[in-house]
């Protein structure tokens, strides 16, 4: 070997070991257990909710495969039932990890995130319809080590929607295992949360400039119903399943994300003109109750909307 290709062979070793060293980190999360009331609607209706730090969903985890993430899970004291955490991005001890939390105890365990994409966590006390439907749900985000690829390409918006079923009777976890009871689709934890097209008292809407590459993170928490994903007027240019980059379909009308799965999908609007999408549950029983969201593509969009910390649109 010559003296030029040891040392390229070197720097190249050096390389790739500093850029393992500088990725891998340790990410503490800390999360409160909350039995609290939240608002389900956008005028404001009440609803005695079990949530992970007092929202729905629970806050966004975001990391890069190969990080330790190293969690704990408080149960106020205040709390009356003993509730979990169950990441769906971790490789681990069901019956340990995962146990259950008393009230006024806590819990920490880690795990690498090896997996990029997206994924769903929620707690798995019982009966678990129960803590899930009650809203004890989230997103936990895993960035590729590798980064932004031709194939994975840097989106110039990104979005969190988590849909799940609303039932109002929280104490019958009975006939939220029967699927019976459920009345509307929350969309982050309000029915028609981003959409002044069928809901007045809605103000929110997602935002993007014609042209832009939005990508939204989709996580189905419902109980008993998968979603047929689709965005009316437009098409997923691309779809990353578990929103992993080398799962990628593309040109998709509408995708099947089955309950408890979470997918990222792309969507790029014309960039002549202003336009506007309708992203919807195309089950209508679910849409016509609340699984719909409009995407407005024009110049003037808020350019902090989708971007650092303000890609769930509490
Ligand atoms: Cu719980």
């Amino acid at each position: 070997m010559s003296i030029r290709n040891m040392i390229a062979v070197a720097a190249a070793a050096a390389m790739s070991l500093s850029a393992g060293a500088v990725l891998a980190k340790t990410v503490h999360v800390t999360m409160h257990a909350k039995e609290t009331t939240v608002k389900i609607d956008n005028k404001g209706t009440e609803y005695p909710a079990w949530t992970f730090d007092g929202a729905i969903p629970g806050p966004v985890v975001r990391v890069t495969e190969g990080d330790t993430v190293e969690f704990t899970l408080i149960n106020d004291k205040e709390n009356t039932r003993a509730h979990s955490m169950d990441f769906h991005a971790a490789v681990v001890d069901v019956l340990k990890e995962f146990a259950t939390v008393n009230p006024g105890e806590s819990k920490k365990f880690t795990f690498v995130a090896r997996y990029p994409g997206v994924f769903m966590y929620h707690c798995g006390a019982m009966p678990m319809q129960q803590h899930i439907a009650r809203g004890m749900y989230g997103i936990i985000i895993v960035d590729p080590k590798g980064g932004y690829t031709k194939d994975y390409p840097k989106p110039d918006r990104e979005y969190v929607l988590v849909q799940s079923q609303y039932f109002p009777n929280a104490d019958d976890d009975n006939a939220m295992l029967l699927n019976e009871g459920w009345t509307n689709a929350l969309i982050n934890g309000k029915i028609f949360h981003y959409d002044p097209v069928h809901d007045p008292n809605a103000t929110q809407v997602l935002e993007a400039k014609p042209g832009e590459r939005v990508r939204i993170y989709f996580v189905n928490a419902n109980i008993n119903m998968p979603v047929a994903f689709h965005p009316i007027a437009g098409i997923w240019d691309r779809v990353y399943i578990s929103g992993n980059p080398k799962n990628v379909l593309y040109g998709v009308q509408t995708y099947t994300v089955a309950e408890a799965e979470a997918d990222a999908f792309d969507i790029v609007s014309p960039a002549d003109r202003p336009t506007n999408n309708a992203i919807v549950d195309h089950t209508m029983s679910a849409a016509m109750r609340g699984a719909i969201t409009v995407l407005m593509n024009k110049p003037d969009a808020n350019p902090k909307a989708g971007k650092g910390d303000n890609i769930l649109i509490r």
